[in-house]
């Protein structure tokens, strides 16, 4: 193996964190306890060492083009969490260095993943879906020591993608992260990529941790950056501490009756903060549960897995909860193991809430979270229409929740209003984002999660709507300005509406409505010509508009020109009603 010593990287920068008379608090409730990750990783593969961690496809293709199912248990994962430290740390990186994981649903991302929190280092999540566009921010943002792909694993060139945007970097006088590919890559690369090709011996002696903020237990410093979904720009990103984190997955196990006999389907994209912690991988591995993980979320795979592996539990988005009800009605899998299906990241129709049982045979549970913390859950014990209807209750008593109106008033109770959050496991800033906070946050410290929510007797919140400028499309969020921007900056574009068009597969797409300058062309076929533009700029394909229209003036009022948000309600609206 080649090692690449990156230089040294910055220190992580400040941010607002939890103020101390609050964590006095969670720490006396006993929320917030004395243990990082890297103990929650050695202290679990220890006490569950024989019992099995991980089902997974392997990236290291042992057959050329096919990949091969891995088992591992949790002493075999501890081993490759310590090969990947080894790895990590060959590369340059040293505990308290930001290091990009973008790796798909592989034995890798276990191995990776751990292994980031075995050496110490702060792992940003992003997805394998991402492209130059967010990864140059991303590494411009961390001032991230290495990046870490899988080149084999999908039908998409990472080295090139590193190519586009380092080279972006280091026009701007910046050092890109060392680019290490998992996969076993077997062609070419420049001088800055290292390529596992055979296993490294694992890190014996882990380094000693560092802290990289202000507080002296190492449990309230910052394990890893999630990514929000973002509704200014590309997505902003978040410090979660180890306390804090694994407070959810301790509570999050205890609700969803996680335990060692739980075997989870990891369907969704293993570094979405669902299946990381609600209670997602993080969870199955505090209890001694089994994760197998699913290369593509497609029915098929998921019901051959479930059959094959007798998985008990899975959560999924909206769309996918349809398509697999689609597909059971017509193929009767047997799904006869699975005792849970969780569904969020997006609303849950009742309609389609009411065929879980019936037609899936499993329990549903709502999940209404979001990777800034906050995470609701409906319970067993909830009545039946509970559970069809709402999207849950807070996790924690020390969940504080307000309802305003658009003047920042508190609701009638039971009214429809902006949700906005507090509590011991929800920050109070995004890293680096001082204008962004001012609007996110309160001054008491409260999160605008930008949801419309309404408040039931009970507790249990139902979303029924959203006050933010972004898109959720299957469960990915894509923020609206963000791609108006990238619109704008395309030749002959004299204005550019981005709108989420109601879709009843997908929930949402992106459609973008251009008012073009005088003598533009876009061709014939102006979606493909956008597309291309899209692409060229390195825009993940999911935020690409599936919808364009041209036209040559937007909506005015009697008064002048009406303001965004109204322009692209009656624009998303038009493009509902009038088919492509
Ligand atoms: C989850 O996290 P994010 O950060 O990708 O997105 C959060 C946003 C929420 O603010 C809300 O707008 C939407 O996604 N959302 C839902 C929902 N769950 C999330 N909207 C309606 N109903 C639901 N059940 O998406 C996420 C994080 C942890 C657990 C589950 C989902």
């Amino acid at each position: 193996m080649t090692s690449t010593m990156g230089p040294g990287r910055s220190p992580l920068a400040d941010f607002p964190g939890i103020p101390e008379e609050f964590a006095q608090k969670y720490r006396e409730a006993g929320y917030w306890i004395d243990e990082t990750l890297q103990e929650f990783i050695l202290a679990r593969c220890r006490e569950f060492s024989e019992r099995t961690a991980v089902i997974a496809h392997s990236a290291r293709a042992s057959e050329a083009s096919s990949l091969a199912t891995v088992t591992w248990t949790y002493a075999q994962l501890e081993e490759e969490a310590r090969r990947a430290a080894r790895v990590l740390a060959d590369a340059g990186a040293v505990p308290g260095d930001r290091v990009l994981l973008q790796l798909p649903n592989t034995a890798e991302y276990m191995a990776y993943m751990c292994g980031c929190f075995l050496l110490g280092v702060v792992p940003v999540f992003t997805l394998p879906k991402h492209r130059a566009m967010d990864l140059c921010q991303f590494a411009r943002k961390t001032d991230a020591a290495a990046h870490v792909v899988c080149q084999g694993a999908e039908d998409f060139d990472y080295l090139d993608l590193y190519r586009r945007y380092a080279g972006d970097l280091r026009a701007e006088g910046l050092v890109p992260p060392v680019l290490v590919e998992v996969g076993g890559y077997t062609g070419e690369v420049d001088a800055d990529v290292v390529v596992v090709r055979q296993s490294p011996e694992p890190l014996a002696d882990l380094p000693a941790p560092v802290r990289n903020r202000g507080s002296e237990r190492l449990s309230e410093n910052v394990a890893f950056l999630q990514l929000s979904g973002g509704t200014t720009g590309i997505s902003k990103l978040i410090p979660r501490t180890h306390a804090d984190y694994l407070y959810s997955v301790r509570e999050s196990d205890r609700i969803c009756g996680v335990d060692q006999e739980t075997v989870m389907l990891v369907a969704l994209p293993a570094a979405h903060n669902f299946t990381m912690s609600s209670p997602g991988i993080l969870g199955v591995l505090h209890a001694g549960g089994s994760l197998v993980f699913a290369a593509d979320p497609s029915p098929q795979t998921s019901f051959g897995l479930i059959e094959r592996e007798r998985v008990t539990m899975a959560s999924l988005v909206p769309p996918l909860l349809q398509a697999w009800i689609a597909s059971a009605q017509r193929r009767t899998p047997d799904l006869g193991s699975l005792e849970l299906i969780q569904v969020g990241g997006a609303k849950l129709a009742p309609s389609v809430a009411e065929k879980v049982v019936p037609i899936l045979g499993a329990r549903l549970q709502q999940v209404f979270g979001m990777a800034e913390g906050l995470v609701n859950y409906t319970r067993d014990s909830d009545p039946e229409e509970v559970v069809l209807t709402t999207q849950g209750r807070p996790i924690s008593p020390e969940d504080e929740i307000v309802i305003l109106d658009d003047d920042d008033q508190p609701v009638a109770s039971g009214e429809a209003g902006h949700l906005l959050t507090r509590g011991p496991y929800t920050i109070r800033g995004y890293y680096l984002e001082e204008k962004a906070n001012l609007f996110s946050f309160t001054e008491e410290g409260y999160y605008r999660t930008g949801d419309i929510v309404r408040r039931h007797p009970d507790g249990h919140l139902e979303v029924t709507g959203r006050a933010k400028d972004q898109i959720n499309r299957a469960g990915e969020k894509i923020a609206v300005d963000e791609i108006e921007d990238i619109a704008l900056t395309a030749d002959g574009v004299a204005d550019a509406v981005v709108v989420g068009i109601a879709d009843e597969d997908v929930g949402e797409r992106v459609g973008l409505v251009v008012m073009p300058q005088p003598g533009a062309n876009f061709g014939s076929d102006p979606r493909s010509y956008f597309r291309t533009y899209f692409r060229e700029q390195g825009v993940a394909e999911f935020k690409i508009p599936e919808r364009v229209e041209i036209r040559a003036s937007l909506p005015m009022t009697n008064v002048g020109k009406i303001s965004r948000r109204h322009l692209r309600t009656a624009l998303a609206k038009d493009m509902a009603t009038t088919r492509p």
